[in-house]
């Protein structure tokens, strides 16, 4: 993930900022229409993390190049999470802020014990989120006697700073859009694919992905020197002119995208409830004004956002990450069948399904049902309604 080109190639930039999707459109469009004699009939781009940032790039600014597009766990914000990233990185580094894999073993079992059931079932996956609020979680039950940390079994206050930065929102000066909403907390940290991955790197702070994305964020856009440290770069809007020119660049949070809208096209978003990369939260933030800038009808009529919870970033974690969201999309597109609940799955190494979920449109969970005492009723989609 390292970002060196945008320091040295301009046009390198460009591409990744937003123009390599209709770049490599316009050779594909060409090589088929040779191909077949015709053009495709219909086209149809889907993403996720950064690829979901360019297929909202594609939405917003190559508003007439895809019949539907899927954007899922956009990294949609470049300004405002990398600027989140680097504030949980400072946490982390501060003394005593250190998370060990235990401690996130505690912090995530005390999440689990307090929300796992709000949804109906206990099967390790908070999928009432709403449900699970801070004040209901209170971490800081957590604390150890007189916030110095004293073992497994607590958290320094050092940490519990980690905590607050990772579910608080972070709001910088220069753009409305300059922000992160913060993460929930989730009660599967403890996940090989969660905190350990992006966030604490097990042990190794400069290893965590998180890092490595601020990082090479601050080096190469913002200060424009790979010699700088990005631990000490505070404020993270010290130079407002490197935020607008990195936004032009990377940013998709443009929010009217009539003119998508209006030559037919249809939006699915996906987010997973878990993901420890880029939070549901800020899906659901973009969703949201989306909603106001273009209005509720138009939102319901040619876009849908579903989060299936207990997912990591993009596909793993406890929750059932597999869905078939292109089928659905091309349904809506070529016969009008718009979206309402989809399924999801859980699928072994051999593409075996373990279990199912009702894939539900953000606010709704799937809530359990099911009969009690019944080793097949949680695995079966049916068990399960949509609601909120
Ligand atoms: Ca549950």
């Amino acid at each position: 993930m390292s970002a060196d080109f945008a320091l040295t190639d301009t046009f390198a930039a460009q591409l990744f900022g937003s123009l390599s999707v209709p770049t490599v459109m316009s050779t594909t469009t060409e090589a088929l229409t040779l191909a077949y004699g015709a053009q495709p009939a219909k086209s149809y781009f889907e993403g996720c993390s950064n690829g979901g940032r360019e297929a909202l790039m594609a939405v917003q600014r190559s508003p007439n190049l895809f019949d539907g597009v899927i954007a899922r766990a956009p990294a949609y914000n470049w300004v405002g999470f990398m600027g989140a990233f680097n504030r949980n990185a400072r946490a982390l580094a501060a003394p005593g802020g250190t998370f060990t894999a235990a401690k996130i073993a505690l912090l995530s079992k005390h999440v689990r014990d307090t929300c796992d059931g709000l949804d109906g079932i206990v099967d390790g996956v908070v999928s009432n989120q709403a449900a699970c609020t801070p004040a209901l979680v209170n971490v800081a039950a957590l604390r150890c006697v007189g916030g110095t940390d004293s073992g497994d079994s607590c958290l320094s206050d050092a940490q519990l700073d980690v905590v607050t930065s990772w579910t608080t929102e972070a709001t910088f000066t220069g753009s409305a859009t300059f922000r992160n909403a913060g993460w929930n907390l989730t009660g599967n940290e403890d996940n090989p694919g969660a905190w350990r991955a992006w966030i604490t790197g097990d042990g190794n702070l400069a290893g965590a992905q998180q890092f490595l994305f601020q990082d090479t964020t601050v080096k190469n856009y913002l200060v424009r020197d790979r010699s700088t440290n990005s631990l000490t770069y505070t404020p993270w809007d010290q130079n407002q002119n490197a935020l607008y020119a990195m936004a032009a660049l990377n940013d998709a949070t443009n929010t009217d995208i009539r003119p998508f809208l209006n030559s037919g096209g249809k939006l699915i978003l996906w987010h997973g409830g878990s993901d420890s990369a880029l939070s549901v939260k800020s899906t659901a933030e973009y969703y949201a004004n989306l909603r106001n800038s273009i209005g509720a009808a138009a939102t319901e009529a040619s876009t849908r956002f579903y989060v299936a919870p207990g997912v990591n970033h993009c596909s793993g974690g406890p929750g059932a990450d597999s869905s078939d969201l292109l089928a659905a999309l091309d349904q809506w597109v070529t016969r009008s069948a718009a979206p309402s609940t989809l399924l999801a799955e859980k699928r072994d190494a051999e593409g075996t399904v373990v279990f199912a979920r009702p894939l539900c449109q953000y606010p709704e969970y799937p809530r359990y049902t099911g009969p009690i005492n019944d080793a097949a009723g949680p695995k079966s989609a049916a068990s399960y309604i949509c609601t909120s």
